[in-house]
Order: structure tokens, then sequence, then C-alpha cells
């Protein structure tokens, strides 16, 4: 018989399209959850990997999946992500060759472009890292705060405005949870589609305060079933965010290109990657 070269298995394309493969079927099987989906939630465990990142130490980042110890996962930002890690734990059984921060990472690359997003050019190389690596807590945005906050925050990751506004416009999916943030509700209508929605709402309907016991957050006056946190308020009301919300209203396409650019850089920061930008993968999607 032919004797087969015995090697290390090195995964390709084709095996992270599997892994790709696997998320979307089990998103499509699991409709129990939510609003139907674990699609947004999955997307939020891939941006509080990512947003801890700090560009003047180099520190956070997806790379490490830090999130697995407690320290990290039992941050107040991060409640509720348990139940993301937990529908993706049966995909790393089946392909255990994949780091844990490359598939969380990938599980958000998959939640947008099922959920009707952009393409999401992905490349693998993140390393799971021990304990020794959990962020401090403090690193994501708080949701009660103004604009000076949210420039802070996402510019010590190294975005500027338009980049800001583009990454909120992932608040057309999904919803707030009083038993996680405290906060209540959905902000658009098709939770579990992407659209360019979040800001048409944000400047066609008419916000008011909620009137409740909860943290301080905007309810739409006609329907009273939207929400909008302060910090999506204050995009609006900023002279320097609000042109790129009028933009991105008015022109979902380009929403979609500043939104990928976006989630793209948010995804690979502080990644030390062997595999050069233009080798990126762009990985099929169950309807294509
Ligand atoms: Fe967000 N987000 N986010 N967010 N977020 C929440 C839910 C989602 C802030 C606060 C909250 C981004 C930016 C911000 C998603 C994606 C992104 C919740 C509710 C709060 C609070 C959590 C709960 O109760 O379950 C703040 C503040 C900012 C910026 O200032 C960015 C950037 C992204 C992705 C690119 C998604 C998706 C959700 C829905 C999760 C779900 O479970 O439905």
């Amino acid at each position: 018989a032919a004797k087969k070269l015995q090697g290390p298995f090195v995964p390709k394309f084709e095996d992270y399209q599997q892994v790709y493969n696997s998320i979307a079927a089990r998103l499509e099987e699991r409709d129990d959850y939510d609003d139907g989906s674990f699609g947004p939630v999955l997307l939020r465990l891939a941006w509080h990997c990512s947003g801890t990142y700090d560009k003047e130490t180099g520190t956070g980042g997806s790379n490490g999946a830090t999130m697995r110890f407690t320290p990290e996962g039992s941050h107040g930002a991060n409640a509720g992500l348990q139940s993301a890690r937990d529908f993706l734990d049966p995909i790393k059984e089946q392909y255990p060759w994949i780091t844990y921060s490359d598939l969380w990472i990938l599980g958000g690359v998959c939640a947008i472009q099922e959920m009707q997003g952009p393409k999401i050019p992905y490349r693998p190389g993140r390393s799971d890292r021990d304990v020794s690596f959990c962020t401090p807590d403090g690193r994501l945005p708080d949701a009660s705060k103004d604009q000076k906050h949210v420039r802070a925050i996402f510019g010590r990751m190294g975005f500027d405005d338009k980049e800001m506004v583009a990454l909120s416009g992932a608040h057309a999916l999904g919803r707030c949870h009083e038993d996680r943030s405290g906060y209540s509700g959905p902000w658009t209508f098709s939770p579990t589609t992407l659209t360019n929605d979040y800001y048409k709402l944000l400047l066609e309907e008419k916000w008011a305060w909620k009137k409740w016991t909860g943290p301080k957050q905007f309810e739409d006056v006609k329907t009273k079933t939207l929400m909008m946190l302060p910090t999506d308020m204050a995009l609006v009301q900023d002279k320097g965010f609000r042109p790129y919300v009028e933009k991105y209203a008015n022109d979902n396409e380009a929403f979609f290109k500043d939104f990928s650019d976006g989630v793209v850089r948010l995804f690979e920061l502080g990644v030390p990657f062997t595999v050069a930008e233009d080798a990126r993968w762009t990985f099929k999607s169950s309807f294509d």
C-alpha cells in the first residue's frame, strides 16, 4: 500500500469552512433562543473578546480567549455570554484542532454573515492563553455614559469616529436583557437580520426616557417597544458622530462596507498573525 506522509495536521481553508458550516447549521437548529437565534449573542461574544484591546500596552484583544476564566468571565459587561460559549462548545468538541480564540471569532463572523450581513474576511492565528492574560475590568464601554466615554474606550482600541459609528450598527441585532445588563428590549423590529435600521430609527423615531425603575434608557414614543442606550443616543447628539449616522441611514451599502472593514479590524486587534492580510479567507454563507 502507498505510504502516506505523516505530519501534524495543518488545517486549511476547507477545514475552517467546515467549522463555519457547522456553526451555521447549529444556528439554524437552535432557533428556540431569544428572538429565534443565537446570532446576536455570538456576535457580542466575539466583540467582547476583541474590545478589551489596549493599543498602548498591546494587551487584551481576541488572542487568548481569556473569558474562559472567572476573573474576565465574571466582568459585569460579560454577563450572559456564557450562553454563547456553551453554544460553541459542541463545535469545539467536533473540531478539537481549532483554538477557542479562533473559534469564538469565527462564531462572530458566521453570525454576521448568516444574519444577512456583509462578508467578514477572516484569518486564523489566535492561540489560547492562561488566566494570567485576563484583562482588568472596565475596558468595555459603559452604556450609561456619553460620547466622551465612547471616544475614550474606542480610541484606546485605535478606532476613529467613523469606525465607532459603523461598529455601533451592530445594535440592529439582538436585545438587552434585564438579568444581564439591567437594560431591556431590542433596538429594531428585526433583531436577527443585519440592516441599517438602527441608524434610521435613531433619526426618524421620537425617543423619550423610559419611565421605569431600571437604568436610564430611551424608548420610542410611538410603539414603546424599541430602546436606545444613552451611548446610542450620543451618536445623534454629537456633531462629529452624527454625519455618519445620517450617511449609514441613507446608504445601506456604505454601512455594510464600513461595518465589515471595522469588524475585520476589531476582530484582529492584538493578534500576532503569521498569515498576511491579503491572504484572508471569505467563507461561503449557507444561502450563497
Ligand atoms: Fe453592544 N450592548 N454595546 N455592541 N451589543 C448590548 C448588546 C449587544 C454597548 C452596550 C450593550 C457594540 C457597542 C456597544 C452587540 C454588539 C455590539 C447590551 C445588552 C448592552 C448594554 C446586553 C444584554 O443585556 O444582554 C455599548 C455601551 C457599546 C458602545 O458604546 C459593538 C461595537 C458591537 C459589535 C460590533 C450585540 C450583537 C448585542 C446583542 C446581544 C444579545 O444577546 O442579543
